[in-house]
């Protein structure tokens, strides 16, 4: 057989993905026929020519990897080998907090630290409105870090540098946010397209349809993801879900009943919690609503 080649997956649609060497050099390399698991953004994989066809011969083993619901809920996997998940919210469009509840959970389970990065600070209308401001007071009381800035003017960008350094990172988040543009801010040598919000829809147009890793000049990588409406996550556990919600079950251990549902029970601690401000009740119902959709009906489970 002829020489193997590593290197890591950029791109991968259909029955084929590109991968880049070292150096950067992108090769397109067929997958072979009954290739168990798919090459996903991320993987590092050894390919090999055969007749002038490149084709991937194995996935090394993942150190995570990222996987959301397919149309029926099956998981699919969007990412591998990531050190950290940025979410990416902005004024607007507006920020949705069950969406940035999915996006906890999904970093929990996948043990990704998630870091927030308020978009579009340039930008006055929205700044303060109500859902930026609960995000960032919920991040705050998870102690989660989360930075703010600008893709159009660079606002913030050296801080975010640091924070990433040589990490393989991925954007996420709603369309329209900027993760395109912070990508194109972060490697100026790319020419990307960005996409231009709806006036009618007060959304992004979902500019990019393909999630595609970018070497950074500096080191480490960027993976682009295509806007997202929601994240289906049945494929979760209840215990997956305890891990996007640390405050919920931390608190859930003083609770009077170890069954506890946190709704009209005595002496419940994240009721109380709640009333003192410490939790806000929004997490609550959303907490609620991903353990019915993982198919937890026993919510007790929720408890470590
Ligand atoms: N004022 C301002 N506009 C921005 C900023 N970042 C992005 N935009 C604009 O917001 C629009 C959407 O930006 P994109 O980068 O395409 O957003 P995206 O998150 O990649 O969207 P999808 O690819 O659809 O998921 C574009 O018109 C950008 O020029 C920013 O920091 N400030
Ligand atoms: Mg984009
Ligand atoms: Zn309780």
């Amino acid at each position: 057989m002829s020489q193997l080649h590593t290197g890591r997956v950029v791109s991968s649609t259909g029955n084929h993905c590109v991968v880049a060497d070292e150096a950067g050099t992108l090769q397109r390399c067929q997958l072979r026929h009954r290739q168990g698991a798919r090459p996903v953004c991320g993987d590092r994989v050894d390919w090999h020519a055969d007749d002038g066809t490149a084709y991937i011969e194995q996935i090394h083993p993942r150190r995570n990897v990222i996987e959301r619901g397919d149309f029926r809920g099956r998981p699919r996997a969007l990412a591998a080998n990531i050190d950290r998940l940025i979410l990416v919210v902005a004024p607007a469009p507006t920020p949705d907090l069950l969406l940035v509840d999915r996006y906890r959970v999904l970093a929990g389970a996948a043990d990704i630290p998630l870091m927030i990065w308020i978009n579009k600070t340039d930008r006055a209308e929205g700044a303060g409105s109500e859902p930026l401001q609960r995000l960032t007071d919920q991040q705050t009381e998870l102690g989660l870090p989360m930075l703010r800035g600008s893709a159009e003017t660079g606002a913030g960008i050296e801080a975010l540098k640091t924070w990433i350094h040589a990490e393989t990172v991925i954007l996420v988040g709603q369309s329209g946010v900027g993760k395109t543009s912070l990508t194109q801010h972060l490697i100026p040598a790319l020419a990307l397209r960005t996409g231009e919000i709806s006036e009618a829809s007060g959304q992004g147009r979902h500019t990019t349809t393909d999630t595609r890793l970018f070497p950074r000049p500096e080191g480490g990588c960027l993976i682009d993801s295509p806007g997202v409406r929601t994240l289906r996550l049945d494929h979760l556990s209840v215990r997956d879900v305890a891990a996007g919600f640390p405050d919920i079950t931390e608190k859930a251990h003083a609770c009077r009943f170890r069954d506890c549902h946190h709704l009209e029970e005595p002496q419940c601690a994240v009721q109380s919690a709640i009333k003192q401000g410490q939790i806000d009740p929004q997490r609550l119902m959303n907490w609620r609503r991903l353990i019915t959709e993982t198919g937890g009906a026993d919510s007790n489970q929720a408890q470590p």
